[in-house]
């Protein structure tokens, strides 16, 4: 007769995890270290990895999404493209019994079971501390028009980074948004719309706020082809503190960034593991961050992990 027992009991315990991870895409120098984090943290945590990039298209997150329930992987996490349209996907992998992770972007739906937990960035904070940053450092006097770069429209960072930014200056009326548009978190897209905003406004524009780092990098570009100096004529805000800002910033040409941290693998993989030994986590993981001004960009580069 087979003798089975114990062989059984430790392939059990050595069951490998498979987590089904569905990217936003690989739009800016913040996706792809994120990307990469949650790469290298799988391979170093044991758990397989079965990552699908949308391009930027919620419906090729839907799609990969149900073809993770179909392969009846473990653990399903991904980054929302957009906050709203999750439901029906959200409850085909609840009623799979497989569970769901939010990571960076949140989604909005009225039933939070749909979800275990999201870790991540509060972008209304980064908002709000660019803001602060505009009406603590901003000294010449008169009204200061600003211009806006938004990222993806109807994504998380969107939304809140232009609402925690609104919140603060409107504390000082002086301060005003002249122009808003998407640039899609990109540096092609941030490029062009700054350029447009440069034909419209020319020299009016003071402040320049982008919602990343990437697009402030297009729109630098662009205010340099139109013959100003980025930072210098136009005041330069962004969110994510990646490299290229870092340089940026130490060419003089960006004035700040506030501090998005995309290495998110670490914790999604302490989350996964959790999860699948049954244990309950917080419905809310908040990533630590901070803000870096031109002055200590040359100090803190050689410490710049993304
Ligand atoms: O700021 C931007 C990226 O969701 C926080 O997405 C993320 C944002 C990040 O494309 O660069």
């Amino acid at each position: 007769a087979l003798v089975l027992g114990g062989a059984t009991g430790a392939l059990a315990a050595d069951k490998k995890i498979t987590l089904g991870f569905a990217q936003v895409g690989a739009e800016s120098e913040w996706r792809t270290a994120n990307t990469q984090s949650i790469k290298t943290s799988a391979a170093k945590a044991g758990i397989t990895l079965k990552f699908s990039d949308a391009q930027q298209k919620q419906e090729n997150q839907i799609k990969a999404i149900r073809s993770f329930i179909a392969q009846k992987v473990d653990v399903i996490a991904f980054s929302p493209v957009v906050e709203s349209g999750w439901e029906t996907v959200l409850k085909e992998a609840k009623a799979a019994k497989i569970p769901v992770i939010l990571t960076d972007r949140a989604v909005s739906v009225k039933d939070d079971s749909l979800y275990v937990t999201f870790m991540g960035s509060d972008f209304v904070e980064e908002g709000r501390r660019a803001g602060h940053w505009l009406l603590d450092n901003y000294k010449a006097q008169g009204n200061v028009n600003i211009v806006e770069l938004q990222g993806t429209v109807g994504s998380a960072p969107a939304i809140d980074r232009k609402k925690g930014f609104e919140e603060v200056i409107k504390a000082q009326p002086r301060f005003k948004v002249i122009r808003s548009q998407t640039g899609d978190f990109t540096r092609a897209k941030g490029k062009e719309v700054m350029e447009a905003f440069l034909k419209a406004e020319g020299k009016k524009i003071n402040v320049l706020y982008a919602h990343n780092d990437d697009m402030a990098i297009g729109a630098i570009q662009a205010i340099e082809e139109a013959g100003m100096k980025p930072g210098k004529d136009i005041t330069i805000i962004s969110v994510d503190g990646v490299k290229g800002a870092f340089e940026a910033m130490i060419a003089g040409k960006l004035n700040v960034t506030v501090e998005c941290n995309p290495l998110l693998g670490p914790q999604l993989m302490d989350a996964v593991r959790d999860v699948v030994a049954g244990k309950s986590l917080p419905k809310r993981i908040v990533t630590k961050e901070s803000v870096y001004p031109q002055s200590v960009a040359a100090k803190e580069f050689p410490n710049r992990k993304y």
